[in-house]
């Protein structure tokens, strides 16, 4: 057969309010213009993002019932470590509530004023962490990344001559950690290859800096892998990943991504000294080393979601309903991240709306507009979420794309919610010109996308 199917039936469903352009127009008024301020019932389709979204199985509720609640010691925990031991192959497993809790922790020990952590590309919130304790965060993708329409099969991966440069640059010594991001979330979800993993793990240990992963859609990077890499085809997603990190000395996750559950995330490590000022930290802040501020039952449907990841029907049909969105907005002319990612498909609004200049926000403008005109809420990863200011005049510096994420909940919405979507891109496509820009009239002073207020121009 050659239709790939939604592998599950669906046991409850959720109702969608629908909403008039009207009230749209309305809410997006009282919210600023930022979506991010929109309440859920008034969003049609949400594809903010695919963070904590997925819908559970049944196995995950089962194993919800049997959460142990204990503060100390608690069953869940030691389930949850077996499983996240199993799969990652790390010494220590450290439970948290979500991915930034662990980058927290790790960067607050590692990282000091004057030190710098590369990455293929840090995502905002491991950006954010490392600029709070005064490092530096530093992007090193290779070139063919900030081209959106050029094809690459590992987009994702690190300029590993760019490494090199850096190290010999400023020094080992400032560098407390190397991290990737599997996949690389901050322009279209691509994936990075075990070759590069393989080479920046080289560089590493010639220079005695520890290799982290940012594994948060090490599923979805292990699969592309699978498709894509010489010698990785017969392999399963299970022993892809379990290579993946065995080049790595630890890794940060949030499990509201590729652990298909709610809430949750962990921290791991094969140092025991590290290990320990870990927990001592994670005490002070999230809880106890065997719930992390998470409840028993989170822990039970992390450790099972992270297996039904793992399942490659389930890859097979998530790959294919990305890329269907994807293939069917770029045949209609849609400019997009190319190829498409594995969990979202990223419209490149600085190529659709070149009339609207970087500092007014294109990609902002266009993710207001497919809320508008059809209460699609997707998120800005541009200028908004990554422009930065010059230390020396203040003035704002844009990011080097504009984008729009439409990123697709785990197995939340069926093939005619993204055929919807397709008709309201298309619609939006065909009057881009029509779309003005937006200015800021009130920003925090970092992650500033989450609560910044717009007004159009
Ligand atoms: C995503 C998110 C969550 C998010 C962020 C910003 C706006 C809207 C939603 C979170 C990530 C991530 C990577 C690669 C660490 C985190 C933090 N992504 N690394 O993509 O993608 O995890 O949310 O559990 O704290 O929508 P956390």
């Amino acid at each position: 057969m050659k239709t790939i199917i939604e592998p599950f039936r669906i046991k409850v469903v959720e109702p969608i309010r629908m909403t008039t352009r009207e009230e749209r127009e309305r809410y997006l008024r009282e919210a600023g213009y930022n979506l991010f301020l929109i309440k859920s019932e008034h969003v049609i389709i949400d594809l903010l993002t695919d963070s904590g979204t997925a819908a559970m199985s049944s196995e995950q509720w089962a194993a919800m019932m049997r959460g142990d609640e204990s503060y100390a010691g608690s069953a869940s925990f030691y389930r949850f470590e077996a499983v996240v031991r199993e799969i990652f192959g790390f010494k220590h497993v450290i439970p948290t509530h979500q991915g930034r809790a662990a980058e927290r922790i790790l960067f607050s020990i590692l990282c000091r004023p004057g030190h710098i952590v590369p990455s293929n590309t840090h995502f905002d919130t491991t950006r954010a962490n490392i600029e709070y304790v005064g490092a530096e965060a530093v992007d090193l993708p290779i070139p063919e990344f900030y081209k959106p329409s050029v094809y690459h099969p590992f987009k994702g991966n690190m300029d590993t001559e760019a490494l090199r440069a850096l190290i010999r640059r400023v020094g080992p010594e400032r560098i407390p950690l190397v991290m990737l991001t599997v996949t690389n979330n901050s322009g279209g979800g691509q994936p990075v290859s075990m070759a590069n993993i393989r080479e920046v793990k080289a560089i590493c240990a010639e220079y005695g800096i520890p290799l982290y992963l940012d594994a948060c859609r090490f599923a979805e990077n292990a699969y592309f892998i699978k498709l894509r890499e010489e010698g990785y085809a017969e392999k399963s997603v299970r022993e892809i990943a379990r290579e993946m990190f065995s080049y790595a000395d630890g890794c940060t996750m949030s499990a509201k991504k590729d652990g298909l559950a709610n809430i949750g995330g962990f921290l791991c490590t094969n140092d025991d000294r590290l290990a320990q000022q870990e927990k001592n930290l994670l005490i002070l802040t999230e809880g106890f080393p065997t719930y992390g501020g998470l409840a028993g039952r989170d822990l039970e449907a992390i450790a099972v979601g992270l297996q039904e990841v793992l399942d490659e029907d389930y890859l097979q049909y998530r790959f294919a309903s990305t890329r269907y969105l994807g293939r069917h907005i770029a045949e209609a002319g849609v400019p997009i991240v190319q190829p498409p990612g594995g969990h979202a498909i990223y419209i490149d609004a600085g190529a659709m709306l070149p009339h609207i200049p970087p500092l007014q926000y294109p990609a902002q403008a266009l993710a207001v507009e497919l809320y508008r005109e059809a209460g699609i809420r997707s998120v800005e990863i541009g200028s908004v979420m990554f422009g930065k200011r010059d230390p020396q005049t203040g003035e704002e510096i844009p990011a080097p794309m504009e984008l729009v994420r439409l990123a697709i909940p785990r197995r939340v919405y069926t093939q005619s919610h993204i055929d919807y979507v397709i008709e309201a891109i298309l619609e939006v496509y065909k009057r881009r010109e029509t779309i003005r820009g937006y200015r800021i009239v009130w920003q925090a002073p970092f992650l500033r996308h989450f609560t910044a207020r717009f007004e159009p121009l």
